[in-house]
């Protein structure tokens, strides 16, 4: 080893209060892992001694407990983007207690080029191998990596033996030039490469390494139930009926899909439906569901920023290399999720809502309007280029007491102009050429839940309809007014708004 071998305490201790750190990762796939664990106790041990210590994260999407649950609840962040799905950070940032930026996922290696927040003071990446000529080889996620070793003042590599050598290859590095200088971004398929396996960095940066052997912390998703697998065969019913009639090719399109249990039971109905011929991906998260489907041949490649799969199915990947090398290819975000890319190569999206309006407006982040749920994530860069945007979600959430369609989103995340299609387990709403008023027709007869239907219809008859959009400005957010109200949407009472 011709670097410094530090314990993670030591280069830990490199950090200090009010410090920005750029983190390797995307989802808790290839996050840095031990030397936020021993920053966390820095921090509490500052706190303890009356000190303030907080630093800045930047990184690719989420990451694991040992970096977001384990700053947050050591109350050492001050900042962070982008997108996280942490339950502790989640309650920090709701307390008010953390400032969080959640932007769209393409956008986050250009916005700490671009300098919109501040330097980048160490960076802290895991890798499977490191070059004594400064080559770092990642390991199962591209996410901001390239970006923040290229602009840290310090690099911290930690080298985790959990990781496999034969992810050695698996990553395509591409950082693009900026405005006004940028080319192209030549993928024309998504089985292409256009960087290089590994990063290269001035060796003389990298401060030292910390040996760890420490598994990612993905976690595991729900088996399908009922609902998840009705809207599955939503899904794939409609794609293969959109095939038929000539609106995707023959040849299929590059999937993306969100990540969740939704998403991963879509993928698993979209594999048994042998009418869709076998498909290419092109998304930002591979989950267990795409690796089976590799292996059966349903899936012909798969072009991803990580590999957020439980460690039972990564093992499976790096021991059988030799059959996913041509399969599979990871990339940095500002690649996985270009809009330039995504609309060149026709990809459809399909994500997961929080809420839908009767206009095709979309949540995906936010509860009643205020508290952060995860994050926008990639959903952004994907719904407003794709060749077909879906959005799926269970048409009522608690027990009923919530519909997920609703006269106005609490807060919007993707537009009635980019969302084409709203699929719930009721059935699906073709956005695609039409006015809003047919719009909200075609979602509340299609997609609603029984139980709100009228609802939803009596709604509409509080305005006279004289409008492009019409709305009852005052009941608009009736039911999210009766929820908190009463819990229960059921309740509400439109008499009150005439
Ligand atoms: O609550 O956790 O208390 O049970 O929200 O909902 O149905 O379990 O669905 O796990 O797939 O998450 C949108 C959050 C869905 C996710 C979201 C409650 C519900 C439950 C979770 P509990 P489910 P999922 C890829 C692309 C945004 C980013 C994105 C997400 C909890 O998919 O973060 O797509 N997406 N990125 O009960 C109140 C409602 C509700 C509600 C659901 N209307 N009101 N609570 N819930 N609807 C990711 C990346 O970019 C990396």
């Amino acid at each position: 080893m011709s670097y410094k071998v530090l314990t993670p305490e030591e280069a830990a201790s490199l950090i200090k209060h009010g410090h920005h750190i750029g983190l390797s990762g995307f989802t808790p796939a290839g996050t840095a892992k031990a030397v936020t664990a021993a920053l966390a106790k820095i921090a509490e041990a500052e706190h303890e001694k009356g000190n303030p210590f907080q630093v800045s994260v930047f990184t690719g999407a989420s990451t694991g407990d040992s970096c977001d649950g384990i700053l947050s609840r050591a109350k050492a962040i001050r900042y962070r983007a982008p997108y996280t799905t942490n339950v502790d950070f989640r309650k920090a940032v709701n307390n008010g207690e953390i400032a969080y930026n959640d932007i769209h996922l393409s956008q986050m290696a250009q916005e700490v080029r671009y300098g919109f927040m501040g330097n980048v003071d160490i960076a802290i990446i895991e890798a499977c191998e490191v070059t004594a000529d400064g080559k770092i080889y990642l390991t199962a996620a591209g996410g901001i990596a390239p970006t923040i070793c290229r602009l840290a003042d310090k690099i911290i590599v930690e080298l985790n033996a959990a990781h496999s050598k034969s992810a050695m290859g698996l990553h395509d590095v591409y950082e693009p030039l900026d405005p006004p200088y940028r080319r192209e971004i030549s993928i024309f398929k998504p089985s292409d490469r256009i960087g290089k396996p590994y990063i290269q960095v001035d060796p003389k940066k990298i401060v030292g390494v910390v040996e760890t052997n420490w598994p990612d912390e993905a976690r595991s998703f729900a088996a399908a139930d009922p609902l998840t697998d009705k809207i599955g065969q939503n899904v794939a019913d409609f794609l293969a009926a959109d095939m038929k009639r000539g609106i995707i090719p023959s040849t299929f399109l590059p999937l993306q899909s969100g990540v969740g249990n939704i998403a991963n039971a879509v993928l698993g109905a979209l594999g048994r439906d042998k009418t869709i011929p076998a498909f290419e991906m092109y998304t930002e998260v591979i989950q267990n569901s795409v690796i089976g489907l590799i292996r059966e041949g349903r899936v012909k490649f798969g072009s991803a920023c990580s590999l957020t799969v439980t460690n039972n199915c990564l093992e499976g990947i790096y021991r059988d290399m030799d059959f996913f090398r041509d399969k599979l290819v990871l990339r940095p975000s500002e690649i996985s999720n270009s809009p330039e890319v995504i609309r060149r190569l026709g990809v459809i999206s399909i994500n997961t809502a929080i809420e839908a309006d009767i206009y095709g407006n979309v949540n995906s982040t936010h509860i009643g309007g205020t508290k952060m749920m995860n994050g926008i994530g990639g959903s952004g860069d994907f719904t407003r280029n794709a060749y077909i945007s879906i959005f799926t979600c269970p048409s009522v959430a608690k027990d009923g007491k919530i519909s997920a369609i609703v006269p106005m989103v609490s807060h919007h995340d993707h537009t009635e102009h980019d969302v084409n299609i709203i699929i719930t387990e009721q059935g699906v709403a073709d956005l695609r050429g039409k006015s809003p008023k047919e719009r909200a027709q075609t979602i509340i007869e299609n997609c609603v839940h029984p139980d709100y239907k009228n609802i939803l219809w009596d709604y509409l008859k509080l305005s006279d309809g004289k409008a492009q959009t019409p709305q009852s400005i005052r009941a608009a957010l009736g039911m999210h007014a009766e929820l908190a109200r009463s819990g229960d949407m059921k309740n509400v009472d439109w008499a009150q708004y005439k």
